[in-house]
């Protein structure tokens, strides 16, 4: 193979290599970072070398725009968003830098006139997995959203050395492997080591007069480390707009090293290193128990400690005193795991910056706003008082001096309710006292928002209730949205080609409400052909992959039936479980049966602590076992458990599914975006009247999306009256059957007992009334099986669940909260 010819000879004006957008261009770059970045020539490169070189082509040209979103920023002094989040779910880089450039096109051709296989280039790119699930997820959406919209923004949060486990099943069992995403470099990050910033826990405070006179505070900890920022931009959609993603990596603090040092402490000091880096070492699994968490309220005061005096740190630097932080910065909190932000603020303007309590809250408060993600009693975040003063004695104080404050206020307007203050003070005195992280967030923010229109309501009905009678204003909805540029045009390019063929253009990637265009052709015969074909082509894509992986094999014509989500009873994995164990004794029976043809796929992750969401991972690949092998079935039914659900596989999954399973018990799931992601790609909703469900159904219409189960009131209902599932069980006789085939050993090659801690739960407390909605669902999978007989139905029905999608774009819930919440303009960043 020949060196191609450098670009100045193939273009008539040279190009920059490092910032020119055209194919000669890339290939010059692609060749010069193989060379002098990856110092390898390309007979002998790797498929690593070849996808750094191909990255750093990439981010060159990110660095380009973001070095002057940065002076347009720093010279208008503009108003910031900073988003600071525990997790940032981001997903492979490479394909969605392309696509933001503009340079798909022309980066595939140059990989091809260099004889180089693109997609194999893509594929060897490791996902940062910086998040668990949707609220991770969420954030990077955000990112994406915010630099499309040109809202000048920073995301801030922790550089986990080890993301979110790697799942693999072995005999059917979940089992966690350590994700070692660095251990190959991550070309995406520019690592600032002279951003960096003391984080201090533990000792003592003591009280001092300062020069004048005034009483004081001084915080003597006993420890200290570094958080030293690593940089990633992030580029906005066909916009000049580059914003920041800076994530905080903990070292040893270089101060408490030099003493070790001083006193010929070698080893010493070495260990403190080492303790020190643990605190950005690993992210948590959600739904774990609290037990062994001192670490994570560590992780937690890390980066919002890092990350305030970041912001304080460019305030004094570009725009001047302190009174005008609020006006510089509005802080997002991405649910309450940021929210010590609130007494770390008051500590570094007051103790540090030598503000009295007034102007300090007064600043605070109008920094702050929070977002609520969960109604679940469970993930509602306490933290002991013990281990908060332990930890951060002086922010205690702080916390203390908040609450006194504050309840006072709730004294003066509801007279004589003592039991309102007791539920709405910052401690829970009840048992072990324990700081409520939710209430603190409230308190020092000035907005709060739920992330759907139902989720919206019950937080102020319901968790929150007496916050909101104190302060209705405060209360706001922003339905969550996800990128289209990921979830479409860089998951599913082959429909994002489509689209733009029948709307006559691209101008929906950045103005979903666009899609309506679609609405017109929903009925057009030769539309519904090549949208059926786009689906077939990412079936069989999805069937190779999971060939490969697992092993089982799927016919792509028949429907693809989809549950892909984290593991937890609440999403009711084990519903849709028993849907197919009807079906498999249907099939038993009668032989003969009509049934509609379906492959049952599942995927996702259970957190490692959680034992009876990882015996339903168990039960489905137990399931999958008896069925996929039984040739009397295995022609109507497969079922097939995708290891190491992640955005990566979750990419190959939305445009391969017919049927998206939203199935959660009303009023537990906040929003869910995954309903979005498939709705986007053009599967149907089976779903209940939960989350963001709710909306999609609205906007696809009713017609076009099969719902069941119980309301929320219902539920309540139900609950109140005295819940009895052993009841339900003994009523309907297939229920009972299909309990009844799980706990006969059938598929746990006779084992009667492995199942049983899972049957028993449903049969005696079933708290997510699995039971009391499965006769519904199983007649909603009926309507199912119904409607897709006819084919010309079930494509109109697709076409206009993608063409109603619009309201689901996270573009559209950022513009919600620059002017709902942040009230901030957008910023555009010339292109040239
Ligand atoms: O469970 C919620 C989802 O319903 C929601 O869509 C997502 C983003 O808002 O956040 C999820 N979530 C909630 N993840 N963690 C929590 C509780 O900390």
């Amino acid at each position: 193979m020949s060196t191609p010819a450098p670009a100045e000879t193939s273009d008539p004006v040279r190009e920059h290599t490092r910032t020119g957008l055209s194919k000669a261009a890339l290939m010059q770059a692609y060749i010069d970072n193989l060379f002098y970045i990856q110092g390898r020539f390309r007979e002998v490169a790797t498929p690593h070398d070849r996808y750094m070189a191909a990255a750093f082509t990439a981010r060159d040209r990110l660095l380009d725009r973001w070095l002057k979103s940065a002076q347009v920023f720093k010279t208008t002094h503009a108003r910031t968003v900073c988003y600071l989040s525990a997790e940032f779910l981001l997903g492979p880089h490479l394909l969605n830098n392309l696509v933001n450039l503009g340079i798909t096109r022309a980066s595939r051709e140059a990989a091809t006139e260099m004889d180089l296989d693109f997609n194999a280039i893509l594929e060897e790119e490791e996902e940062p997995g910086l998040g668990n699930g949707g609220l991770g997820r969420l954030a990077a959406c955000f990112m994406d959203s915010l630099s499309t919209c040109q809202i000048p923004a920073i995301g801030y949060g922790i550089r986990y050395e080890f993301g979110i486990f790697d799942q693999a099943i072995e005999d059917g069992w979940q089992v966690e492997k350590s994700d070692t995403w660095l251990r190959n470099g991550n070309p995406w990050e520019i690592p600032r080591p002279k951003i960096r910033f003391p984080v201090l826990y533990g000792g003592y405070t003591q009280s001092y007069q300062d020069q004048d006179g005034r009483a004081r505070t001084r915080w003597v900890p006993d420890q200290e480390i570094d958080g030293m920022a690593y940089d990633t931009p992030v580029l906005g959609y066909g916009v000049g707009n580059v914003n920041l993603l800076r994530l905080w990596k903990a070292e040893a603090s270089q101060s408490f090293d030099f003493q070790a040092f001083n006193v010929g402490d070698y080893y010493g000091a070495v260990h403190a290193k080492i303790e020190a880096e643990t605190i950005s070492k690993v992210l948590y699994p959600n739904d774990e128990p609290e037990a062994g968490k001192a670490l994570r309220l560590k992780q937690q005061f890390f980066f919002v400690s890092c990350s305030l005096q970041d912001m304080i740190r460019l305030h004094l630097n570009t725009v001047g005193p302190l009174e005008t932080f609020a006006d510089k910065f509005v802080v997002q909190l991405n649910d309450t795991h940021p929210s010590l932000a609130v007494a770390e603020l008051m500590r570094l303007l007051m103790d540090e910056q030598g503000m009295e309590w007034e102007p300090a809250w007064d600043i605070t408060r109008r920094t702050f706003c929070y977002t609520n993600h969960t109604l679940l009693p469970e993930a509602l975040e306490t933290w002991s008082v013990n281990l908060f003063e332990r930890l951060l004695p002086r922010h205690l104080e702080i916390v203390y001096e908040i609450n006194r404050r504050f309840l006072d206020e709730v004294r003066m307007r509801f007279l004589g309710d003592e039991s309102r203050v007791a539920r709405m003070s910052l401690i829970a005195e009840e048992g072990v006292r324990r700081v409520r992280m939710a209430h603190l967030a409230v308190v020092g923010s000035r907005a709060v928002n739920g992330v759907a229109a139902l989720h919206s309501e019950l937080v102020k009905t319901t968790i929150l209730k007496d916050f909101h009678d104190l302060w209705p204003e405060k209360f706001h909805n922003v339905t969550n949205g996800v990128t289209p540029r990921r979830f479409m045009v860089v998951s599913n390019p082959r429909l994002a080609h489509l689209i733009t063929e029948v709307c006559g253009d691209d101008r929906w990637i950045r103005d979903l409400g666009r899609l309506r265009e679609l609405e017109s052709h929903a009925d057009d015969p030769e539309v519904q052909a090549r949208w059926r074909q786009v689906k077939t082509a990412a079936k069989q894509d999805l069937a190779v992959w999971l060939r490969q992986n697992t092993g089982v094999e799927l016919n792509p014509a028949v429907m693809f039936d989809v549950l892909a989500k984290r593991f937890h009873e609440y999403k009711r994995q084990h519903l849709s479980i028993l849907h197919v164990i009807r079906c498999y004794q249907r099939l038993k029976q009668n032989p003969g049966q009509e049934m509609v043809p379906r492959a049952f796929v599942f995927g996702g992750k259970a957190a490692p602590g959680y034992y009876l969401a990882k015996l339903i991972i168990k039960l489905i690949n137990s399931v999958a076992e008896v069925i996929n092998h039984d040739p009397q079935v295995n022609g109507s039914i497969r079922v097939v458990f995708m290891p190491d659900f992640n955005v990566k596989n979750g990419q190959r999954l939305y445009p391969a599914a017919d049927l998206s399973e939203q199935i959660s018990l009303a009023g537990k799931e906040a929003s869910g975006t995954g309903n979005m992601k498939f709705s986007m790609n053009g599967a149907l909703t089976i779903g209940t009247l939960d989350g963001a469900n709710v909306e999609i159904r609205e906007e696809v219409g009713a017609e076009n999306f099969f719902l069941f189960g119980m309301t929320v009131d219902e539920v309540r209902q139900k609950q109140s009256a005295g819940y009895r599932p052993w009841d339900i069980y003994n009523g309907d006789p297939e229920l009972k059957a299909d309990i009844d085939l799980i706990s006969s050993g059938l598929f746990s090659y006779g084992d009667t007992n492995l199942f049983r801690p899972l049957t028993d739960h449903l049969l005696h407390q079933d708290p997510f009334m699995v039971l009391a909605d499965y006769r519904a669902y199983l007649d909603c999978q009926e309507r199912v099986g119904a409607v897709w007989r006819d084919p010309a139905q079930w494509d109109r029905m697709s076409i206009l669940n993608v063409a109603r999608m619009g309201k689901f774009s996270s573009d559209r819930a950022i513009r919600e909260y620059a002017e709902r919440i942040w009230q901030i303009e957008p910023l555009p960043v010339a292109l040239n």
